[in-house]
């Protein structure tokens, strides 16, 4: 046999599989310390940022799901126009003599620096796209100590907040869910709501199904009690409604479904867009960004959750994107 081929015939020593670890999410907190990032294996990510806890990026199959206005100010002088802004303690101006009165509108969750506490990731166990993780979740806290002393002063209830952001199904799905705890020896009175702005390729080609037959206010008309007769709900012009008691709720876009936001433990959904009359007043809201945003807003906010001491009070949504 020739000597070539004896030694392709020696059997070579099995070389020991090393299992590469499989791809896992990557967090990562910006140098400056104002942003956390998390990007799956199959490179979907969610940026968040400390300032409010905002979340001002949700990115998955290669495009942003979250509207963030060009001239939203991100330099926690003032609530982010756009992503997902917290409403907290009370939604929407606090009205007289009530503990909230003191309190800007919306309250001081959006506009406080909020602690990263974590992240923790896992496979769903399902073959996931990468082989690796195909969630991650950041953890947020906020406490009195958190706050300025004016919104202390303000509202000066003993809480904590731990604020939860999972993006899942390989990007596919963004999870949004607050823990409220009454550390103090008082009850009180809370409203919460995330105020999701979604990105739209075009408004006035965009409806949102899931509301007929259900109440709602109108804070444009300045009216209560009505009944959405609409299967599918067309923005022609400004549009600002408390509903209660809907399901999940559908943004369409040319007709087709884009995303579903699903609620856990919150009863009620804001639906706002502030059409091009009133978006000429918000400097920062650039010039025809009314346009290309649609707010759906799950939230407990029709009425208050009273919260007695030591107890707590969960809410969330879930975000899919469909197609
Ligand atoms: O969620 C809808 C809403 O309450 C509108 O009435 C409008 O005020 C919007 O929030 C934006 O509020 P902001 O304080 O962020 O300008």
């Amino acid at each position: 046999m020739a000597e070539h081929a004896k030694k392709a015939a020696k059997p070579k020593p099995s070389t020991i599989p090393i299992s590469s670890p499989a791809p896992a999410a990557q967090v990562h907190l910006s140098p400056d310390g104002s942003r956390v990032t998390a990007t799956l294996p199959t490179g979907e990510s969610v940026a968040v940022l400390l300032y409010g806890a905002t979340v001002v990026s949700w990115r998955s199959g290669g495009a942003e799901n979250l509207f963030v206005s060009d001239t939203a100010l991100l330099d926690g002088s003032k609530a982010v126009r756009g992503g997902i802004p917290l409403v907290f303690p009370v939604f929407g101006p606090p009205g007289a003599n009530l503990p909230v009165s003191k309190l800007p509108q919306h309250g001081f969750a959006r506009t406080s620096r909020w602690e990263f506490l974590g992240k923790s990731t896992s496979e769903s166990g399902a073959a996931t796209a990468s082989g690796g993780d195909d969630s991650v979740k950041l953890d947020f806290g906020l406490s009195p100590v958190n706050l300025a002393p004016e919104m202390r002063a303000a509202w000066p209830f003993d809480f904590s907040l731990i604020y939860s952001v999972t993006l899942g199904r390989d990007g596919r799905e963004l999870e949004t869910s607050m823990f409220v705890r009454n550390e103090g020896d008082v009850s009180f009175d809370v409203q919460l709501l995330f105020h999701s702005y979604f990105a739209v390729k075009d408004i006035t080609q965009t409806t949102v199904a899931g509301l007929a037959a259900k109440t709602y206010a109108d804070k444009v008309l300045k009216t209560a009690g009505n009944g959405e007769t609409a299967e599918a709900l067309a923005i022609n012009g400004e549009v600002d409604r408390v509903y209660s008691g809907a399901g999940p709720i559908t943004i369409l876009e040319g007709g087709v479904p884009r995303l579903e936001i699903c609620r856990d433990n919150l009863a009620d959904v804001v639906v706002w867009n502030p059409g091009a009359e009133k978006a000429g007043g918000m400097k920062d809201l650039h010039e025809g960004g009314w346009r290309q945003m649609l707010c759906v807003e799950p939230g407990a906010v029709a009425t208050w959750q009273t919260i007695e001491p030591q107890d707590t009070f969960e809410g969330g949504q879930i975000v899919k994107v469909l197609g």
